[in-house]
């Protein structure tokens, strides 16, 4: 790599980090970062987007600068938007502001700008390097990007099994299987996501929380997908004071009479069928770019076969359960073939005292 492209790749970085400053609390919107650089290359002002309804990175950086960037260089790790949103077009700014040069490492996925903004910033002279820390910058934002090609929410699922593979004994008994450092680890992880999924048999077995406990300051909605709405009139997720409930029923299986159970508090709503790609999709329609799965057996398998999950997080306890009839993780596939079996890429592995976490994505 020449000099020249090593400093660029730096400058470019930077705009990753500072994007990367806004990691848990800017969707539905991206992670964007901004560097301005003035005509002799030194660095004249900088930003992030830190929430919705804020200023863009861009914005921020141009609000900052009190230098004149006439003639400067901008590097942004996201192609700048040319709608009025919530906030005005970061394009025009880029073009009143006089930089001569512009690198972009991605395009924006979003409809209302997809290579428009680079057209009008081509279109008003400025020359515009597209694809430089594209990986790392695809990287940042996949959840962001997934959502908008998608429509459907980026899905992590996450699971604690024995070395046996089982995750509760027959009588559905589970407390606990992993270590508290592996437990307190699953709360803070909570926190870059928007919402976390259960089914119904897990709030029946469990009645858990699902919160960060305090690490993020708008907790991720919590969300119970039921095909009876045979639903406890009590439970922890009904006190929506901290963290909110979005209960989603199957019409076509479920007792309606039973909503009376759920308090004013709770948001319900309903889908025709059981496929998790109608839970995905309210999801992402209500603005989740990634959402974590922490489900039993039935929902976990049919959230795979529906391609909702895009990554998995498996936390492994060396504790033998036994027994043929303890739980999985998953129900059947029906494979009949090697071949048909799921595999995993891009694995990490790392330990957790005893445990062992292990992260994998899916090829889909
Ligand atoms: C940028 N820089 O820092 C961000 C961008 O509702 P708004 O106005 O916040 O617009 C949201 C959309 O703007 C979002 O979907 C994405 O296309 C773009 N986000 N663009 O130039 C930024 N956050
Ligand atoms: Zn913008």
């Amino acid at each position: 790599m020449s000099k020249k492209n090593v400093s660029h790749t730096k400058w470019m970085k930077r705009a990753i980090f500072l994007a990367s400053l806004g990691r848990n609390t800017t969707s539905p919107n991206p992670n964007v970062g901004a560097v301005i650089l003035d005509k002799n290359g030194n660095l004249i002002s900088e930003g992030f987007h830190y929430k919705a309804g804020m200023p863009h990175a861009e914005a921020m950086a141009f609000e900052k600068l009190n230098k004149n960037a006439k003639g400067g260089t901008m590097y942004v790790n996201l192609e700048p938007c040319c709608h009025h949103g919530r906030t005005p077009p970061c394009v025009e700014k880029v073009i009143s502001s006089g930089i001569k040069k512009i690198y972009i490492s991605v395009k924006d996925p979003d409809k209302r700008v997809s290579g428009k903004g680079i057209k009008l910033l081509k279109e008003a002279g400025i020359q515009v390097d597209l694809g430089l820390c594209k990986k790392e910058s695809l990287e940042l934002n996949k959840a962001f990007i997934h959502r908008n090609i998608t429509n459907k929410a980026f899905g992590v699922l996450k699971w604690a099994m024995s070395i046996d593979g089982r995750v509760a004994l027959k009588n559905g008994k589970s407390k606990w299987i992993t270590n508290e450092e592996s437990r307190s680890l699953v709360h803070s992880l909570r926190a870059e996501f928007d919402a976390i999924i259960i089914g119904g048999n897990t709030l029946r077995k469990d009645n858990p929380l699902l919160t960060t406990r305090g690490s993020k300051k708008t907790e991720p909605l919590r969300v119970v997908f039921t095909k009876s709405l045979d639903l406890p009139s009590k439970s922890n997720l009904w006190d929506c004071s901290r963290a909110k409930t979005l209960v989603i029923y199957d019409s076509s299986t479920a007792n309606e009479s039973y909503l009376t159970r759920l308090p004013k508090s709770v948001e319900v709503e309903k889908v025709s069928s059981d496929n998790p790609e109608l839970i995905s999709k309210i999801l992402a329609d209500r603005g989740c770019n990634k959402v974590l799965w922490e489900c039993g057996p039935r929902l976990a398998t049919a959230a795979i076969q529906s391609r909702c999950i895009q990554e998995i997080i498996t936390f492994i306890a060396p504790k033998i359960l036994g027994g043929e009839n303890s739980m999985n993780p998953f129900g059947d596939f029906e494979f009949e073939q090697m071949n048909e079996i799921i595999k995993l890429s891009d694995s990490q592995v790392s330990l957790i005292g005893n445990d062992i976490c292990v992260k994998s994505s899916f090829k889909n």
